[in-house]
């Protein structure tokens, strides 16, 4: 059993497409960051960094926060969404880490200026939005090759982008200019595991294209 810290964001719903996708029970905490719940003490012990997700595996004790450590640490409990042949494994780590060091951080920028705080700072709304459609380029060049972020098996690797792309509107990100990533986005938005975990801790239908 695992206990899942978390709010309705594209890094606490990485972590809830995954548990589902793997079958591990879990039990949900709501931490409502708009409140303040992420700076509790209770929270924070689990958590140093104050953000969310975060989960303690109740059956070996260890808690972690991070969702990239989280992804990895579930696909090395389950021996699944991970490859055991060498190059892929560290294929799916490498996007990983282009995830987590460059989709996930840009676009949380271009949420926070061009959808939070349009017209604070031309300057950033412009220099995100570049960066963040350079990035769109990026991915739908290799999923042009392949039907997943590594290969023919979906991975921790495209658990931790899809949540993302999944704010397109957020981003005013037009899909159909990445057809590939466009192709992706909708293949993965109809597995049963990505329509559950998308509603933890709150009801939201996953968003489809026009
Ligand atoms: N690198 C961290 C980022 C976590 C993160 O930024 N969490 C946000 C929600 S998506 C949060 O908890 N924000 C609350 C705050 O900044 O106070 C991860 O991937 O887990």
């Amino acid at each position: 059993m695992i206990d899942l810290y978390t709010w309705a964001t594209p890094n606490g719903r990485k972590i809830s497409i995954a548990l589902e996708e793997l079958g591990i029970p879990y039990t949900v905490h709501p931490v409502n960051i708009f409140e303040g719940q992420q700076n509790e003490p209770e929270f924070a012990a689990i958590s140093p960094n104050r953000k969310i997700p975060a989960i303690v595996d109740r059956e070996t004790g260890i808690q972690l926060m991070e969702s990239g450590a989280i992804l990895l640490y579930l696909a090395d409990k389950t021996g699944r969404l991970m490859s055991c042949k060498k190059r892929q494994y560290w294929e799916i780590v490498e996007w990983l880490m282009w995830q987590m060091a460059g989709l996930g951080p840009m676009l949380g920028q271009v949420h926070h200026f061009i959808r939070f705080n349009k017209g604070k700072s031309v300057y950033a709304e412009e220099r995100y939005l570049q960066e963040a459609r350079r990035l769109y380029g990026v991915l739908d060049r290799r999923l042009a090759e392949r039907p997943y972020i590594v290969g023919d098996e979906y991975s921790i690797a495209d658990i931790s982008a899809w949540p993302w792309v999944s704010r397109f509107e957020f981003q005013t990100i037009d899909l159909a200019e990445f057809p590939h990533v466009l192709d992706w986005y909708v293949r993965i938005a109809q597995r049963p595991a990505v329509q559950a975990g998308y509603s933890i801790p709150v009801q939201e239908s996953v968003p489809m294209p026009a």
